[in-house]
């Protein structure tokens, strides 16, 4: 438990292009909330289609839901064509700015990964504590004085 904590709003932004990884980076992040304190309620859950999509999602549900901060997640895994390298740059340029104009914390838990296999050790499939969920929040934890661990 984390004094301060209860209080926090926290949004988690999720792209779900891959599901299960994914599902595995936002149970890791909102897990992470849980530890520290922060109420289930006051943990938004909200999903996407893909990274490209989530800098817009971000910025309207701030102005929407006014958070604390926000961890945004997602995979992207290079593929045949140039799409990932377009993708990934727009998303996290993307994801900064709406940090520095709307004045939220937003954490990146955006992987870029070669391979599927690199997504899994990223996203704790073999090991739970090794999971890019988990350390977003810990990020937004420490950022708002809360706690890491
Ligand atoms: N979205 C992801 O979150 N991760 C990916 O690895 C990913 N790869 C994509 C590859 C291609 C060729 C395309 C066209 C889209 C991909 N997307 C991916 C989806 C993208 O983020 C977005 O949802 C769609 O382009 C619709 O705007």
């Amino acid at each position: 438990m984390v004094a301060g904590a209860s209080k926090l709003k926290i949004l988690i932004v999720t792209a779900d292009y891959y599901e299960d990884f994914g599902e595995r980076l936002e149970k890791g992040a909102r897990e992470r909330f849980l530890e520290a304190g922060v109420e289930g309620e006051r943990i938004l859950l909200r999903r996407v289609p893909g990274c490209w999509e989530l800098p817009l999602a971000v910025s309207r549900l701030i102005r929407r839901h006014a958070p604390d901060a926000v961890a945004a997640l997602g995979v992207l895994i290079r593929g045949e064509t140039d799409h990932y390298d377009h993708i990934a740059r727009e998303c996290c340029a993307g994801l900064m700015r709406v940090s520095l104009k709307q004045d939220v914390h937003v954490a990146l838990g955006v992987l870029t990964c070669g391979n599927r296999a690199q997504a899994e050790e990223r996203c704790g499939v073999r090991d739970p504590e090794r999971n890019k969920g988990r350390e977003a929040a810990n990020a937004i934890l420490r950022i708002l004085h809360a706690d890491s661990d």
